[in-house]
């Protein structure tokens, strides 16, 4: 931890003094995400005390079981946003269709998009889950948002950041100008600079990936996986697998050591599980802020272009050597 006591809102007040034609909209705009944070980490935190785990009985749009948490996490990231005169429009993982700001508010310059609880299969095994997000500019003509502003490509992100609650809770964010992790400080009220200028280690030893999918995977990744457990002392194998089974925290446990995060295509689900808009692309950004580098094992994650909000991707993210090395076996090069 710095010895300096840096919160959040100093942060990004510092941070905005080198730009002298802020307005200060963009930063109150990751201020109210740091206060969705501290309310949906409270619940999380007394998730067992109260009746809030378990199913809702209703199923979402990719017609999953919807827990209590997750669509109480997905409400307050609307209404903290709703009303701030900040956005245009936001998208959620939750919500079928991009959501408007009502008519009764202003419409600002930025659009949002979110998962607002990442790994959520996770919740009732108390393990760490995560909040996602993307900032965009707004881009459409009109007044309001449109489907316009969500479809940007992942290169057009202003700021991207994530929400891991875990031990601790931590709020992990770049606005293009290094990555930045807080950690929360539950007896001030406050998210404290803890991680300041995170790089990630060019090469790591770390692989996290579901190994219960390998039947279905293509040869490439099949390959790229058993390279990965062979004894070579010079390239530091066998890697150790780490799997959560939480993109968040898998994500930020390789992001702070090194290691590759591979969630592939395979036979049945050739675009894979995770989403591009609300998943893999602030990831990306992060990640590239970061040092590293994020692929769907062609393509840079950054430059693909999201044809619908709910589009998924392969994604291979973590220390650059690696996934460019990954890449290579997933195009069958090696
Ligand atoms: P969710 O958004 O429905 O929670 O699903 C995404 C999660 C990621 O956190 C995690 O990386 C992945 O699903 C795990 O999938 P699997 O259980 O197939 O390994
Ligand atoms: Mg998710």
């Amino acid at each position: 931890m710095s010895d300096r006591l840096v919160t959040i809102e100093r942060h990004i007040m510092e941070t905005q003094r080198q730009y002298p034609e802020a307005t200060g909209e963009f930063s109150a705009l990751v201020y109210d995400i740091a206060f969705a944070a501290k309310v949906i980490g409270r619940e999380v935190n007394k998730a067992g005390l109260v009746d809030v785990l378990g199913y809702t009985g209703s199923q979402n749009v990719h017609g999953e079981e919807v827990r209590k948490l997750d669509e109480f996490a997905d409400s307050i990231m609307f209404r903290a946003m709703d009303h701030t005169g900040r956005l245009c429009v936001m998208a959620s993982e939750e919500q079928e269709d991009i959501i408007p700001i009502p008519e009764k508010y202003g419409c600002g310059h930025y659009v949002l998009t979110y998962d607002p609880l990442d790994g959520s299969s996770n919740i009732d095994a108390n393990v760490s889950i995560g909040t996602i997000f993307s900032i965009y500019r707004k881009v459409s003509s009109g007044e309001r948002g449109t489907l316009e502003d969500c479809l940007q490509k992942g290169s057009a992100q202003v700021a991207a950041g994530y929400v891991v609650y875990g031990a601790s809770t931590m709020m992990v964010f770049s606005t293009g100008n290094g990555v930045h992790g807080f950690t929360y400080d539950p007896s001030v009220g406050e998210f404290l600079l803890s991680h300041s200028h995170i790089q990630i280690p060019q090469r790591g030893r770390i692989y996290s990936t579901n190994e219960g999918n390998y039947q279905r995977w293509s040869e490439g990744t099949r390959k790229y996986i058993a390279y990965l457990k062979e004894s070579d002392k010079a390239s530091n194998r066998p890697y150790s697998a780490r799997y959560i089974g939480s993109l968040v925290a898998d994500f930020h446990r390789n992001l702070l050591y090194g290691g590759i995060f591979l969630y592939p295509g395979d036979k049945e689900s050739p675009r894979g599980k995770l989403r591009l808009v609300y998943e893999a692309n602030p990831l990306a950004f992060l990640v590239e802020h970061a040092g590293g580098y994020a692929s769907d094992g062609n393509t840079r994650i950054l430059d693909l272009k999201p044809r619908d909000i709910h589009e998924r991707t392969p994604l291979i993210i973590g220390s650059r050597e690696d996934v460019r090395e990954a890449e290579e076996f997933i195009q069958e090069k090696r």
